[in-house]
């Protein structure tokens, strides 16, 4: 079971509790049976000969024995609690942990929705069934024991009525057991697709508004939502069926008694008192049964919720380093790309890149060009290894990156990646992210060359301005001079823009780049320059001053050189220039 094997791991460090918490249960369960004798004694001593002394001594025998066994419980309950949550909390971590540690390809395949559901829901579930577990798993096996042994202890004549129902009573556990488990199974699925579709639905949520399609997502959710509620209805009306079967049993196993208990105490060989004593035992075994299967449909929930969570814990990341890692010193900047080939790795499907081949000089800047789809993202990706090329070989400075310590060479690189994202905190925050002990000077040098200062002052809190979730509060053009500003902080050796200012006009464009130029020639505010840079562009305008220009075409690299080469020896080149020229964007896929 992946339960025992997640509970074993992460109980550790409270075992002791785990031990205590059960015998807590058993001083409980211990008081619990002996009530009934207590009232027996009530009844046949002191009711029935009039004795007040026997009623109040025996009363308050009772009270200070439910006293302590209150006591038990209670502790029983603090003790649980607290492995439970400490438990919770650490498995929490622990699974945070593990997908930090994730790599990219990890992280497609296993989706956001379903590693929240993971953190919420699942580990909930195996909360809940450990608390049952240390609340139940000793408490009703005893008292089911414990009393049908004072049962019949205290009225062996009627013996035989709890000796037939409780097999029967068992029987139709197994059975509803037997049937509710794979219904909850269906009930967490459910869940999962509840989740997926909210969880979508909150990130896209300025999509679906703007395509008017609330009402086509609440239909989406309706229906997620009825599908989960009528699954877990279906299940909770099977498991409904057992409490009633048990009452009816029981009611009958009463009605026996008090039909032969009638006889026997009329014969002389029964008292009233071991009736009411009897009757109140035959009710524990009860209600024990029923919590015993409480606690099996439980385990049947955690279950599955443990699977979802081994997925996570098992998966190995793609991208490793190597134990004999490479740390890196300094680099000169110099990127080599041989033969490579690279695909995201699922079956049956054509490399997004093949056989692409090129070399960037420490210094130069290059731009790669290329319509959308082409592997201008895949490419870049494959030098701070986000993913590791499948075939041929991709260098820094001549050295494999695989062999080189990915927190290093990413330490190297900046990186702007084409989807911004940003914090919720301050500018300033976002900005030194990648180096939160940069200093202000730092900062605002940074912001300046991705002009990005000039607005951050305009703003009411200048650098203190608090954003939204994702830098809901400022523009597209913005977030992306943010996330420049962030990138150039961190003096990276390489710099790689993914259609970083595709949301920044042309004007402000041009000025971020001349920023750069400048910077290369003079060092200013101990900022120093990105030797080299790697520009991924949609338009020309853009790239036109770069050193070397790659066009990229279904993966593979269909012209290379400058743009007055590219002008007279490209047809393709040729065309998305002059596309772009006519003021269009460019069409030519
Ligand atoms: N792809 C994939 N899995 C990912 C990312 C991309 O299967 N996690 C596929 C989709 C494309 C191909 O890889 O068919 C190339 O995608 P890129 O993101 O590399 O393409 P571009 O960056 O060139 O496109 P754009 O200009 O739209 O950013
Ligand atoms: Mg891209």
């Amino acid at each position: 079971m992946k339960s025992t094997r997640l509970l074993a791991k992460f109980l550790h460090p409270y075992r002791h509790l785990v031990v205590i918490a059960p015998l807590l249960m058993l001083l409980e369960v211990m008081m619990d049976l002996m009530q009934p004798r207590m009232v027996q004694r009530i009844v046949d001593e002191g009711i029935a000969r009039l004795d007040l002394g026997v009623v109040v001594q025996t009363g308050l025998l009772m009270v200070a024995l439910a006293l302590i066994g209150a006591c038990g419980g209670i502790s029983n309950g603090i003790a649980a609690e607290t492995a439970v949550q400490g438990f919770g909390a650490d498995l929490r971590e622990a699974l945070f942990r593990k997908i930090q540690s994730l790599s990219f390809g990890n992280l497609d395949r296993l989706g956001t929705g379903h590693l929240i559901t993971n953190l919420t829901n699942d580990v909930a579930q195996l909360q809940e069934a450990l608390l049952m577990l240390l609340r139940i798993l000793v408490r009703a096996p005893l008292l089911l024991l414990g009393s049908l042994v004072m049962a019949i202890v205290t009225g062996p004549q009627l013996a035989f009525i709890p000796l037939i129902l409780l097999p029967m009573e068992l029987l139709a556990m197994v059975w509803v057991i037997r049937r509710t488990t794979p219904l909850y199974t269906l009930v967490q699925e459910r869940l999962d697709g509840l989740n997926k579709v909210v969880q979508e639905n909150l990130a896209g949520i300025r999509v679906v508004k703007s395509f008017v399609r609330a009402p086509h997502e609440e239909a989406r959710f309706g229906r997620v939502n009825d599908d989960l509620m009528m699954r877990a209805i279906q299940a909770a009306r099977t498991v409904a069926a057992m409490p009633s079967f048990l009452l009816l049993t029981m009611n009958l196993g009463i009605i026996g008694v008090l039909w032969f208990g009638g006889w026997f105490v009329k014969g002389g060989s029964m008292r009233l008192g071991q009736i009411i004593a009897f009757v109140d035992y035959l009710l524990t075994t009860l209600f024990s049964l029923m919590m015993v299967s409480q606690l099996v449909v439980q385990l049947a929930r955690a279950e599955a919720s443990a699977q979802r969570l081994q997925e996570v814990f098992l998966a190995e990341p793609e991208v490793v380093d190597r134990p004999d890692a490479r740390p890196i010193e300094r680099l000169q900047g110099q990127i080599a790309f041989e033969n490579v080939t690279f695909g995201y790795g699922r079956k049956d499907e054509a490399p997004v890149l093949k056989e692409i081949t090129f070399r960037v000089e420490p210094g130069q800047t290059v731009a790669i060009l290329g319509s959308t789809g082409a592997g201008k993202s895949s490419l870049a990706g494959l030098i701070p290894r986000f993913y590791d090329a499948t075939a041929g070989r991709v260098s820094v400075d001549g050295m494999d990156v695989r062999e080189l310590s990915q927190a290093d060479l990413r330490r190297k690189i900046g990186f702007v990646l084409q989807e911004t994202v940003l914090f919720s905190g301050t500018i300033r925050d976002n900005i030194r992210y990648g180096r939160p002990e940069a200093t202000d000077e730092e900062v605002i040098a940074a912001a300046k060359l991705a002009q990005a200062h000039d607005f951050i002052m305009a703003l009411p809190d200048g650098y203190d301005t608090v954003l939204g979730q994702r830098g809901v509060n400022l523009s597209g053009g913005q977030k992306q001079r943010i996330a420049i500003a962030r990138a150039l902080l961190v003096n990276p050796t390489i710099l790689i823009l993914d259609d970083s200012t595709s949301a920044v006009d042309m004007e402000t464009e041009a000025r971020i780049w001349r920023a750069l130029t400048s910077l290369r020639q003079q060092n200013t505010n101990g900022m120093a320059a990105p030797r080299t840079c790697l520009v991924i562009a949609q338009r020309i305008g853009s790239v036109m001053s770069a050193d070397k220009i790659l066009v990229l075409e279904d993966g593979r690299i269909v012209a290379e050189g400058t743009h007055e080469e590219l002008l007279a020896s490209s047809p393709l080149y040729r065309a998305i220039y002059r596309s772009q020229l006519d003021g269009g964007v460019m069409e030519h896929a």
